[in-house]
Formats: C-alpha cells, sequence, structure tokens
C-alpha cells in the first residue's frame, strides 16, 4: 500500500512579507527567494526549488501542506485509496501542478480543514545550492525527512487520525498534558525517520498552531535563540527537551502570530508506542496567550 515519505511543502499566508523576509534571514537562517511574483516569495532550506511558498495577503495561517510520494505509479495508487475510502480529491490542472512545481499533484482537504496536496517530482535546483539566510554552523535536517512538522489545530481527533494513516503515517497520542482548559492528548505521526511530521488534538484560533524546524548542529539553535532574543520576539515555552523526540528546542511568536518551534537533536520514531506526561526539562513557559498554554 502506497503511503507518503515526508511533509515536502507548505504554503502559508502571510501579511507581513518583509517582516518574514527579516525574521527568515535573521532569526531562522532560511534563504529567501524572490522570483518577482507580486504576492508570492520563497523560503528555501536546502536545494529544494522551495520549501515555503509565502502568499502575501491579509490572513496569517497556513494555505496547505504538501507531502510527497514517490512516483507517478504511487500517486495513481493514493488516487485508488482515496476512492476506496470515498475522499472527495482531485487531480490539478497542469498549470496548479507547474504552479508547484511538481511532477504530478492531488487536492484534497484534512478533516480540519488544511488544504492538502499529495504530490510527487519536486524540483531540485541543483544547480542553486541553498544559501542560508546568515552565517550557520550545519544545515537544516531534510533529505528524506522533510521539512520539519507542523501543529494543526481543530478537526475531529478521530478523524484526523484515520485521514492521516490513510495516507501513511503512523503514530498515536503521545501526552496528557495539562492546560488551563483541563487535559489535552495531542496525537503525534510520522512517515519517515522523523519522529513526528505533524500533531493534532491542541485547540486553537488558527488552523497552525506552530511549526518545528530542526538544525542538524546545536550551535545554530543557539545563534536564532540569540537573534530572537535581542529582537524581544515573544517565547511561549523556553528551551527545554521534549520526551517524545528528544529535540532541544523553544518556541517563540512568527511574524504571523503562530509560533515558530526551532530545535535540534531530534530523534527516529519508536518502534512501539508510549505517552509521556511530562517533558525530560524545561520548556518552562513565559508569555501566555501566544497559542501553547500547556504545562511540559
Ligand atoms: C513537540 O514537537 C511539541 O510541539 C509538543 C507540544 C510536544 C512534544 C513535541
Ligand atoms: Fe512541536
Amino acid at each position: 500500500m502506497v503511503k507518503v515519505t515526508e511533509l515536502g511543502y507548505i504554503g502559508l499566508h502571510v501579511s507581513n512579507a518583509q517582516g518574514w523576509k527579516d525574521y527568515a534571514r535573521d532569526c531562522v537562517g532560511l534563504e529567501v527567494l524572490d522570483e518577482g511574483e507580486h504576492d508570492l516569495f520563497y523560503l528555501r532550506m536546502d536545494n529544494w526549488h522551495h520549501r515555503f511558498a509565502m502568499h502575501v495577503g491579509e490572513q496569517d495561517d497556513i494555505a496547505y501542506m504538501g507531502w510527497r510520494v514517490g512516483d507517478s505509479e504511487d500517486l495513481t495508487d493514493m488516487e485508488d485509496k482515496l476512492q476506496a475510502a470515498g475522499i472527495a480529491y482531485r487531480v490539478a490542472s497542469i498549470e496548479e501542478t507547474a504552479e508547484r512545481r511538481v511532477l504530478g499533484l492531488l487536492k484534497l482537504q484534512d478533516p480540519a480543514g488544511v488544504p492538502t496536496e499529495i504530490f510527487y517530482g519536486p524540483q531540485i535546483d541543483m544547480h542553486m545550492p541553498f544559501y542560508p539566510g546568515r552565517r550557520m554552523h550545519g544545515r537544516f535536517v531534510t533529505g528524506g525527512n522533510g521539512l520539519g512538522h507542523c501543529l494543526i489545530s481543530g478537526g475531529d481527533v478521530k478523524a484526523m487520525y484515520d485521514f492521516y494513516k490513510l495516507l501513511g503515517l503512523s503514530g498515536s497520542i503521545e501526552y496528557h498534558l495539562g492546560t488551563p482548559g483541563g487535559v489535552v492528548k495531542p496525537v503525534f505521526m510520522h512517515c519517515n525517520d522523523r519522529q513526528h511530521s505533524i500533531a493534532f488534538g491542541v485547540p486553537g484560533e488558527k488552523l497552525l498552531n506552530h511549526m518545528m524546524l530542526e538544525y542538524t548542529d546545536m550551535n545554530d539553535l543557539g545563534v536564532s535563540h540569540d537573534a530572537v532574543r535581542q529582537r524581544q520576539i515573544p517565547v511561549a515555552l523556553q528551551l527545554g527537551k521534549h520526551a517524545n523526540d528528544q529535540a532541544l528546542t523553544f518556541y517563540s511568536a512568527s511574524p504571523s502570530g503562530w509560533l515558530m518551534e526551532l530545535g535540534w537533536g531530534g530523534c527516529i520514531p519508536p518502534s512501539q508506542q508510549q505517552y509521556h506526561l511530562l517533558d525530560v526539562f524545561g520548556h518552562a513557559p513565559e508569555v501566555s496567550g501566544i497559542g501553547l498554554d500547556v504545562q511540559l
């Protein structure tokens, strides 16, 4: 049975284009690629044409998530699987496929309402190696592990699990967490050696609660942390180490309001599921009301 292999690209609605370009370069280390399209620019983290398509407008939330499969036969198999499960989708037009810079593309929606794309064949620009937005000790963790992970708010948790299971991800509830509104039980799912590519089950106003990007070198996490602190960007959760993916991370406000989790040191998924009540250390709450008021 065909499975998605990675979270390949993401589209974001952003209202503050210049704020995002500065933040992406200076705080995160991403490469900004502006090809002169009036309402669209890109962020790169490796040799892909882009990992992030930044759609400039009024809103600030996720626009779509792109999940990769191996080749055109896998994409056809995915169509068969969606049809058998009664999930509505459409095959993207030639123009839409070209716009995403992929060879083949299906469009559907997840149960939370996130526009979901399944594609094969991304454009990889080997003539244009990744050029970080600021000096870097290492690189971003990508390769076969995708760009990072997203925590999506909304959608019935069982329906979300069933949908992403159908796409080929695996996982379970990995925490029972205390919040001001009661205990939440977020689900974490993986499709490659990244411990999770998507999580859900935490309430929120935007579809996107946070996105996590991972460095290969801990020094780059430290440089990012300094940059965020120097700019006095609000930090929701201070540096700490997650119990499930073992990553050292912190959460601060992106220019869109949703949180950016920057990290280092994530591990592979467990061979058998387990759950946690608290993290290993840290992740102390600092600024509340900006997206993640959980006791980690
Ligand atoms: C994560 O990446 C995360 O965002 C939370 C809330 C818990 C464990 C791992
Ligand atoms: Fe996370």
